[in-house]
């Protein structure tokens, strides 16, 4: 197919509420919704690049630079193949994922309306619910969180994230424990502490955790490694996994039990997908981590949990425990902590073109001069 227009805008999207973690907090969602044509096929996707450089050194103004000046000017016009091609030919820009997925990614949409799949289909999953969790993000008081918790644990979630930092951990997650004795609970990290914290991350294992995600440096595998023998919880890494290559050296140092895939920080779901095969040959357990995306991200989540080896509910919630109102039709719903996955072609929702354009603040269109 014959990448004849790309367009790239930015919407800003306010947050039912503030999200908190180690490293800072959010309001607001600058995200950047790419569109692709090719042979009168259309392919959305979203990046999810942050606004602040706090989880990863992408930002939504980084991504905007990379895929204006980099990546765009490679795909407008080429014959690509499909979305193995698209990331094949983005391979050349070090670093950069998110950049780069959201082309990948919006290639597997336009792939699969094409063939008339759904995204789940075309990914190899299945069109089955799926089971999925909730992040919570750092609370004002352990009786906030615990109230939050309890709200969420009613709706049925399968699997609560409780974010952590240092001075808001052991007590903290103690607290909520005491109230719910059976709720699947994890905590994150996003990297806040080192190995000099090993002591305090030990006591975590009396709280019958599913597991530690990232307690320290993206680059600390090694320092990973060490903190995970001497922990019973396992340790899962989101931060510190942006490849298969990271994902089965991490296994062979025995930096962590679990491993958290999000298609943008690992550069695509082709990636997602070959990460996905080295654990699942491994019997390591995976699940599809968030990172706060309108529904178009959503529902490249929901199709990479439906693969076998997704046997950890993700952080996949429904619409509107983020958005007053999402950008896609129809929202995504979670019913008795579980997600169906859109059966219609492609992302299989609809986004909502009136209001993404009320949302936009600039928009650039290829090839140059397009209205
Ligand atoms: O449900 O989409 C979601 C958010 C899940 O906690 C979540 N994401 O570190 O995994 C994370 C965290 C995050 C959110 C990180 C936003 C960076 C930005």
């Amino acid at each position: 197919m014959k990448i004849d227009a790309v367009e790239v805008r930015e919407i800003r999207l306010p947050l039912r509420e503030r999200f908190e973690i180690s490293s800072g907090y959010s309001e607001e969602r600058r995200i950047l919704l790419v569109r692709l044509h090719a042979d009168g096929e259309t392919g959305w996707a979203e990046c999810v690049a942050g606004e602040d450089p706090g989880y990863s050194y992408e930002t939504t103004e980084t991504a905007w630079h990379v895929l204006s000046q980099f990546l765009i000017p490679v795909l407008l016009g080429a014959e690509v193949e499909g979305p193995a091609d698209v990331e094949r030919r983005l391979s050349h820009v070090r670093g950069h994922p998110m950049a780069r997925a959201c082309l990948e990614m919006a290639c597997w949409d336009l792939e699969a309306r094409r063939r008339g799949l759904s995204l789940a289909e075309a990914v190899g999953g299945s069109g089955d619910p799926v089971p999925v969790g909730v992040s919570v993000g750092l609370q004002k008081s352990d009786g906030l969180l615990v109230d939050k918790v309890g709200g969420f644990l009613a709706e049925g979630y399968r699997k609560i994230k409780l974010k952590i930092k240092p001075g808001r951990d052991v007590e903290m997650v103690r607290a909520v424990r005491e109230v719910f004795p059976g709720a699947p609970l994890m905590v994150d990290a996003n990297s806040a502490y080192t190995l000099a914290d090993r002591d305090r991350l030990a006591q975590m294992d009396d709280l019958d955790l599913l597991m530690i995600e990232q307690p320290l440096a993206w680059d600390d595998l090694h320092e990973h490694a060490r903190l995970q023998q001497s922990l019973e919880t396992p340790v899962c890494l989101d931060e510190s996994i942006r490849s298969a290559g990271d994902a089965e050296l991490a296994l062979e140092l025995g930096s962590c039990r679990i491993i958290n895939i999000k298609p943008g920080r690992v550069g695509g779901l082709g990636s997602s997908r070959r990460i996905h095969d080295l654990c699942h040959a491994r019997g390591v357990p995976v699940w599809c981590g968030g990172m706060l995306e309108s529904g178009v991200g959503r529902a490249f989540n929901i199709a990479l949990a439906t693969l076998p080896g997704f046997t950890i509910p993700g952080d996949i919630s429904a619409s509107r425990r983020y958005w007053e109102r999402d950008i896609v039709d129809p929202e995504f719903e979670v019913v008795d902590g579980m997600m169906t996955p859109p059966s219609g072609p492609g992302i299989g929702v609809a986004p909502d073109e009136r209001r993404i354009d009320e949302l936009t603040m600039r928009v650039a269109r290829w090839p140059r001069g397009r209205g």
